[in-house]
């Protein structure tokens, strides 16, 4: 055996004991640490998949191979809808003073106080791999990680939009990219879709405007401005709210190529945006900007000549200046494109208290859309636990599972409320009404109705009126069955502070219930639990009960019919046909499956053999037996079962006369329900005997 051929130049061992080859071994060393497979195991060989002999054919059972294709196949997620192409870097948010006068964000709290950001550029219309210099409108996205949690601002670089309400995006973007049949053009408006559609659809023209302008060819991303478009409200402590839009301002000013250059750059580089943000953060030339509000009120709104509203509309700098509250600087390129830059999810419903939307109707839309998208684009609701999406502060709910999970709860608290803390375990967090937050409930800003609000209206107060109802409806049998219910799963609750709460919520609804389940549990009643609203008095309605509303027929029911050998053949014909006469089922149960000799020395099958098919099944059963299968079924423990379930389940029995000794053993008492084979048993049969019950088993 010849060594492998080592062309690391760092690396002095070989192994000695591998077959040579052509290809370049590098081999692992102190510096370079060890390849591994996903589950960790060291590779020994990156180069070669594995054969049967020198030339194959390659072995299936290359695990090796396999694991590195499989992933491989699958490195790419569908790209971004719009904004494919885009190029993103971390940095940070200072904001220059307080603004605590109109909004309690706390980012916007203290003059000098820095959130980590990061902030995502890109084209519209063009594919993840298009040129960076189209005529087109520029994403502007920045993600503050707040001590709050994250708030989108999820802008562009033109202050106003193409459309002025959610439901025409899908048309807009199917007009606006390549064409549906050809496919092209790759990332551009010039053509005949785009064209047709803002031709009849006259909003859009204030928005063309600017798409024709410069601005959709910028000199660079660090040279253009960015714009959160809508008008959002800030709210502050004592709840007022100011409306705002946001502004971004270049530190290095705007700047524009020309068109033939920006049709030049095309080909003298694809990349010519992304490049230049890249190697200015690379050289330590960070890229900056001022953060802007125009900040108003509902009088300024209405005395303007268009709705603050509508996105097709800004507000002129003249007319409300610009403040100038913060600056962000872009000081970190991504370790990983596809980690990072690919994987973030902007969302515009990303807020913070201090922070609130307006009622735009193109703001609405986006609310629903982005969260949605990403879970096509990312495969999983578990999104947000990408460390690019990840919150900075903490984070804790309720929600669990779903693919690819990676926390690792603690605990069964995954709901509440929950008094698991009583117990000493881990409750889970809670909501709170202070720091938490509120949507603001103000007027809305035009004649939409009733504000904003998270409350139940007082007329959905009462919770027990019902539940007496239904159970005054129920016959004293099920009324027995709920009781008794109730104490089997209260007697499974571990947890002792548990059963009397909801004893004290049950004397609401029935305080005979309430005090047979106590005395089932053998507890104290607790006291009533006071209800949100007067607990009425409702007629009891029938229709709520199953066994006011039962049929008395046997379509639809089976009987078992439990023989041996020896069994009377015309007793058991006879039955068969009754119960098909009424419409029933008939299924012989035997000890074993063929070849059962009758009484007339004719055989028949069973259709299951006694073992394996107790009553239970059945709706009513019926016992043929001679005197020597009787006596056989006596010692037969499943035999007995089957009687004793059966009677202990209120159904219909019949039996020979043969077969009374098995009854006796079972433990049968005779009632209305225990009959001999005929037509009263077949009549009994369609039924259940609920009075049979308080002879068979306690209630509570
Ligand atoms: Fe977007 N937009 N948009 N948009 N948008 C998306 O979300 C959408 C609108 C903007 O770098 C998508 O994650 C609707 C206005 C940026 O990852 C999608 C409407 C503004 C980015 C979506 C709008 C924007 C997106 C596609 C009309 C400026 C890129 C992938 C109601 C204020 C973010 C994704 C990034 C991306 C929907 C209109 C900006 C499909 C329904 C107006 C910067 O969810």
């Amino acid at each position: 055996m010849e060594n492998k051929k080592n062309t690391n130049p760092d690396d002095t061992s070989m192994p000695e004991q591998q077959e040579s080859d052509s290809a370049t071994h590098q081999v692992a060393n102190d510096k370079t640490g060890y390849l591994t497979n996903n589950q960790g195991m060291r590779i020994a060989d990156n180069q070669n998949s594995l054969k049967a002999g020198k030339s194959g054919p390659t072995l299936l059972e290359d695990f090796i191979l396999r694991e590195k294709i499989f992933h491989f196949d699958h490195e790419r997620i569908p790209e971004r809808i719009v904004h494919a192409r885009g190029s993103g870097a971390h940095g940070y948010f200072e904001a220059y003073e307080s603004l605590d006068d109109v909004t309690k964000a706390g980012l916007f709290q203290k003059p000098g106080a820095k959130v980590p950001v990061f902030v995502r550029f890109s084209t519209v219309a063009g594919g993840a791999g298009s040129v960076d210099t189209p005529r087109d409108v520029r994403g502007f996205a920045v993600k503050f990680y707040t001590e709050e949690g994250n708030w989108d601002l999820v802008g562009n670089n033109i202050p106003v939009f193409f459309i002025q309400d959610a439901i025409k995006f899908p048309d807009l973007v199917h007009a606006v990219k390549m064409e549906a049949d050809r496919a092209y053009p790759q990332a551009g408006s010039a053509h005949d879709t785009f064209w047709d559609f803002a031709s009849l659809m006259p909003e859009t023209y204030h928005m063309i405007m600017w798409a024709m302008s410069d601005r959709a060819i910028p000199r660079s991303y660090r040279m253009m401005e960015g714009f959160g478009v809508h008008t959002f409200r800030l709210v502050n402590e004592a709840g007022k709210s100011t409306f705002v839009k946001f502004h971004w301002k270049p530190k290095l000013g705007l700047q524009s190529t020309v068109w033939d250059e920006a049709l030049k750059l095309q080909a003298a580089d694809n990349d010519y945006h992304r490049r230049d943000l890249y190697e200015s953060i690379e050289s330590g030339d960070y890229p900056e900007w001022e953060l802007g509000m125009q900040l108003f009120d509902q009088e300024l709104a209405d005395s303007l000549p268009y709705d603050i509203l509508d996105a097709t509309k800004l507000i002129p700098e003249e007319v409300v200046p610009v403040k100038i509250v913060g600056r962000m600087v872009l000081d970190r390129n991504p370790d990983n494109f596809f980690a990072e830059t690919e994987q973030v999810a902007f969302c515009p419903a990303n807020i913070v208290p201090g922070i609130d939307f307006s009622d735009d109707p193109l703001l609405q839309g986006r609310l629903f859309s982005y969260l949605d998208t990403q879970k096509s684009r990312l495969g999983t609701a578990n999104f947000h636990q990408i460390p690019v999406n990840a919150p900075q502060c903490p984070m804790k709910n309720f929600q669990r599972d779903g693919m690819m999970q990676t926390q690792v709860p603690k605990g069964r608290a995954n709901y509440e409320p929950n008094s698991l803390a009583q117990a000493g375990e881990d409750g889970g967090p809670r909501e709170c009404p202070i720091t938490g937050f509120s949507s603001f409930r103000g007027a809305p800003e035009h004649d939409s109705g009733a504000p904003k609000q998270r409350l139940r209206p007082e007329s959905f107060a009462d919770h027990y009126s019902q539940a007496k109802m239904f159970f005054n409806s129920q016959t004293e049998n099920e009324q027995a069955h709920i009781a008794s219910a109730i104490v089997f799963e209260l007697s499974k609750v571990t947890l002792a502070h548990i059963p009397p709460r909801v004893i004290a919520n049950l004397r609401n609804v029935s305080e005979d219930l309430a005090g047979r389940v106590a005395k089932g549990l053998g507890i104290d009643l607790p006291e009533k639990a006071t209800p949100a609203a007067a607990v009425l008095d409702l007629d009891a309605s029938p229709a709520l009960s199953i066994q006011k509303n039962m049929k008395n027929s046997l379509k639809g029911r089976t009987v078992g019919i439990l023989i041996t050998n020896g069994s009377d053949a015309t007793t058991i014909n006879s039955l068969k046909q009754l119960v098909t006469d009424a419409g029933g089922k008939c299924k012989i149960v035997a000890d074993k499956l063929r070849g059962i000799v009758l009484s007339d020395k004719s055989s028949v099958d069973a259709d299951g053999q006694l073992a394996g098919t107790p009553s239970q099944i059945f709706d009513a059963v019926a016992v043929i037996l001679s005197e020597e299968g009787t006596k056989q079924f006596q010692k037969e423990g499943a035999a007995i079962q089957w009687v004793m379930d059966a009677f202990g389940h209120l159904k219909a029995i019949g039996h020979s006369p043969e077969s009374k000794p098995l009854l006796e053993k079972a433990g049968v008492v005779e009632d209305k329900g225990v009959t001999s084979i005929g037509e009263a048993f077949v009549t009994n049969a369609a039924k259940r005997f609920f009075d049979r019950e308080p002879s068979v088993r306690t209630l509570a």
